[in-house]
């Protein structure tokens, strides 16, 4: 019995440093030292042995069972150490490795473009105002001097969310906001904002755009202070050599009225198909505030008089930019938006 106690003691170490791992080791100590294993078997035959025997024996397979037991935690101790040697080695960080790179953003080109006419502006003693994209009618037509049934509301066709109250179609309405809100004060405002039509899409057309609006009401104020306003915004977005021209157009809500257009950046006014051929790329239209919606919004018009202007912000971006097309702006193409990383300033 002794001999088959040192023989199962001998397999048992021979099994526990051969265990690679925690639940092998785990096997080797229920297949031992479990309920059912060798070395309890031994122990529950110490009552067939004899008197003399027995203490003898019992001292053995204790001896064998601690002996194993201690080897069992040893290798458990050393198995787990090796478990998270293993896992650290896994998780380790290789300094030396180059970076990833993290790709910088870069403001939009119409952010830009915007915030530089602003900037203009406020030099100039503006403030920036706002107003809702979903306006009234009465705000974005009527308090315009357009009222309802007036053909020129056909030029703007838009969304209507319900018979009052529409996607606004420029930022004109802002004019009729804000000098409602002044109540006869002098106004020197830009609005910038969106602006909805049902226009259809092509190079230089989209059903949303953005505008910036000015509106400047005073004493005094004439055709000549809007002229020498809207050649200093010119100058300062395309410098002195770009060819601009004024031409007379209609707004209801000015009086005279005119648009500004800009020599086409592509063909340099030789007619192609961004500028449809005509040389020009049209991007405002202005006018001196009319009397009418002076008289709307509670001013006198016999004692102040402003003018006005509208600014297409997206056709500003195409000849500051040579952008060709005015849908790139809108289709967050990162191979487009990433080429005005360079001129960031
Ligand atoms: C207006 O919207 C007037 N509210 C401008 C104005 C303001 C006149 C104050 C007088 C006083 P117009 O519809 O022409 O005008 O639009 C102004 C500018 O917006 C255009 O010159 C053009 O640059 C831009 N624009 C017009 N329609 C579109 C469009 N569908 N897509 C992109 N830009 C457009």
């Amino acid at each position: 019995m002794e001999q088959q106690l040192k023989q199962l003691e001998q397999e048992a170490l021979a099994k526990l440093q051969a265990a690679s791992n925690l639940k092998e080791l785990n096997d080797v100590r229920v297949a031992y030292l479990g309920k059912k294993g060798p070395i309890t078997d031994l122990l529950k035959g110490m009552g067939k042995l004899s008197p003399e025997e027995r203490p003898k024996m019992g001292a053995l397979v204790n001896a064998v069972r601690e002996n194993v037991t201690a080897q069992l935690e040893e290798r458990i101790t050393i198995l787990e150490e090796q478990a998270i040697l293993e896992q650290l080695e896994k998780e380790s960080i290789d300094v030396t490795l180059p970076g990833r790179k993290v790709r910088q953003g870069n403001r939009h080109p119409l952010t830009r473009v915007v915030e530089e006419i602003e900037d203009l502006f406020v030099s100039m003693g503006y403030e920036i105002a706002e107003g809702p994209e979903v306006e009234k009618d009465y705000y974005n037509f009527e308090a315009l001097n357009l009222p309802k049934g007036h053909p020129a509301r056909d030029m703007q066709d838009t969304f209507y969310i319900t018979e009052e109250t529409l996607l606004r179609t420029h930022t004109s309405p802002v004019q009729a906001r804000t000098m409602e809100l002044k109540k006869g004060e002098p106004i020197r405002i830009i609005c910038p904002g969106k602006v909805f039509r049902r226009d259809n899409d092509d190079a230089t057309h989209s059903h949303q755009f953005m505008q910036i609006e000015g509106l400047v009401i005073g004493e005094n104020i004439r055709m000549s202070d809007l002229k020498g306003t809207l050649d200093a915004l010119a100058k300062k977005m395309f410098g002195d050599d770009r060819e601009i021209r004024l031409r007379p157009s209609f707004f209801p809500f000015t009086e005279p009225s005119v648009e500004m257009d800009i020599s086409c950046f592509k063909c340099g006014g030789k007619g192609c198909n961004v500028c449809k051929h005509t040389g020009w790329i049209e991007i405002l239209g202005a006018g001196m505030v009319h009397p009418n919606v002076l008289e709307m919004a509670g001013y006198d018009s016999k004692k102040v008089s402003g003018f006005a202007f509208g600014i297409g912000a997206e056709r500003i971006a195409m000849l500051k930019y040579g952008v060709d097309d005015i849908r790139h702006f809108y289709t967050n193409d990162s191979r487009f938006l990433s080429q005005f990383h360079r001129t960031e300033g």
